[in-house]
């Protein structure tokens, strides 16, 4: 057994005994009151489940472990001249909950590249889908093919252990994680880059090798891929895409099959699609205006215009956040640092100005602030990225080191299967009529 895994199986013994106990003791106390509003409005502010990896403050934003982003800035291990963490070091956290040293990061990296093989009928099955398929159809039909490998699958077929299933999670979890930023840059040159791939380099780490695989070898895309992989991977249990992913594990469908849910979420324009709708959204409002950097009053109509049609200002508001991201602050610092006069990435500031107080006239809007994907694009585009329909792919390999790490967890802890309790309109009117008694399910 590999230490990390050791070590993994070891901690989850402790945590599994301590919550057993929890629930032994307290399990019959109330922890909040659920509203009808609630349960017809996305039950937001229901607190339903269990995340250890990270925990989203509605003020502060996220913290992994109980690290914000820039106190991971400063204590994950980097490469050599590099300034932001490796987020295989991020993985190592969340997984075991504690800093690990850059020995320890090397080894995450190594056992990744050990890993990485992707067989070719997984690239075949891409092949067979039409090169215009949207990325994330093709990312995710990438992973359902890459799910024969699954050791937790085969290991159940040949009637597994329950006291076992983590341990087949694991190996399942490394090897998706490992092989993901193979097969999202095989797409990415598939269909941008006439089918031109890159072989993988194994001398380098994780993210470096997919910026390297993708045809990026500028090692300031570099820093910039670990400093993306490393604010998306996580955001606490309740977004679509963690939530899938475990819903669909609870069922005990094997981390290929339950990642590749998630990945159907992620690829929702309210989710994980946003980055790509930004961007799109900014380079349709230049080209309205013939305009590189529209002014703020420009920006203002444009903005104006687009929420009298109907949508939404993509990159804007939040389900639990109520301030500016920390995921946007921490790429608004790196397009301080590394492109202080890029055009786009001005207009995000711009847009950054406008947006917020107009949203907020509007009355309804609970968060006007910025999200994770107001930023991300215009970095990439400052590279060359300009393809944004491949944005949510990025997010997407980042997010499987989060709720990938979960399902460990899940596995480790013997979280059962999901089933809330839903109610008919019907019943609710019952109910509310005074004739039937609906919360009892
Ligand atoms: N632009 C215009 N209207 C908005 C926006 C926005 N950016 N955000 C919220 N609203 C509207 C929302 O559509 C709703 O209107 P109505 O009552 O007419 O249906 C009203 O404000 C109340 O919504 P909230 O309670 O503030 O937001 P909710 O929690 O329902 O939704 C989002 C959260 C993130 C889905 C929503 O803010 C949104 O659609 N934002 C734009 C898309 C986006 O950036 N998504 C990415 C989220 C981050 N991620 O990576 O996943
Ligand atoms: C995320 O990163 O998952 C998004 O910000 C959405 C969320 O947290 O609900």
């Amino acid at each position: 057994m590999g230490i990390i895994k050791e070590r993994f199986r070891k901690k989850a013994d402790e945590v599994s005994a301590e919550i057993k106990e929890i629930v032994k003791t307290h399990g019959s106390k109330k922890i909040g009151e659920v509203t009808l509003a609630q349960v017809y409005q996305g039950m937001r502010g229901i607190t339903g489940l269990v995340t250890e990896t990270s925990l989203l403050d509605a003020n502060e934003g996220i913290r992994f472990r109980g690290y914000s982003i820039p106190e991971l800035q400063a204590s994950l291990p980097k490469v050599k001249g590099g300034s932001q963490p490796l987020p295989e070091g991020l993985f190592y956290l969340m997984l075991l909950g504690t800093l690990p040293t850059e020995e320890e990061v090397n080894h995450v990296t190594s056992t990744l590249q050990r890993r990485s093989h992707v067989p070719n009928y997984v690239f075949d099955t891409i092949e067979s889908l039409p090169v215009n398929a949207h990325p994330m159809t093709q990312f995710v039909v990438g992973i359902m093919a890459l799910q024969t490998e699954s050791s937790f699958a085969k290991r159940y077929a040949e009637g597994m252990s329950k006291k076992d299933y983590w341990d087949a999670t694991y190996d399942d979890a490394l090897d998706l994680i490992a092989r993901l930023p193979r097969i999202a840059a095989y797409i990415y040159r598939r269909k941008y880059r006439n089918g031109d791939h890159i072989q993988p380099n194994g001398l380098l780490d994780w993210s470096g090798n997919f910026a390297h695989m993708m045809g990026y070898d500028d090692e300031s895309f570099k820093e910039l891929m670990r400093l993306y992989m490393t604010i998306h991977a996580d955001h606490e249990g309740g977004n679509v895409s963690a939530h899938t992913t475990h819903l669909v594990g609870s069922a005990l469908s094997d981390p290929f099959l339950s990642f590749a849910a998630g990945m159907n979420g992620l690829a929702g324009p309210l989710h994980g699609l946003a980055n790509q709708e930004v961007v799109k959204w900014i380079f349709e409002m230049r080209e309205q205006l013939g305009v590189e950097l529209p002014s703020n009053e420009q920006i203002e109509q444009y903005v104006r215009k687009t929420l009298s049609e109907g949508k939404v200002v993509p990159g804007y508001g939040h389900a639990v956040l109520r301030k500016t991201d920390p995921r946007f602050t921490a790429q608004m610092e790196f397009g301080r640092q590394h492109m202080p006069d890029d055009a786009l990435v001005n207009t995000v500031w711009r847009i950054y100005e406008v947006v917020p107080p107009i949203l907020s006239s509007l009355g309804k809007v609970k968060n006007p602030w910025p999200n994770v994907d107001a930023h991300s694009g215009a970095l990439l585009v400052h590279y060359g990225m300009v393809e944004y329909e491949f944005y949510t792919v990025l997010f997407g390999v980042s997010r499987a080191l989060g709720v990938l790490a979960s399902l460990c967890w899940d596995r480790a802890l013997g979280m059962p299967l999901e089933r809330p309790k839903s109610v008919t309109t019907e019943l609710v009117k019952r109910w509310l009529d005074g004739k039937d008694e609906i919360w009892e399910g």
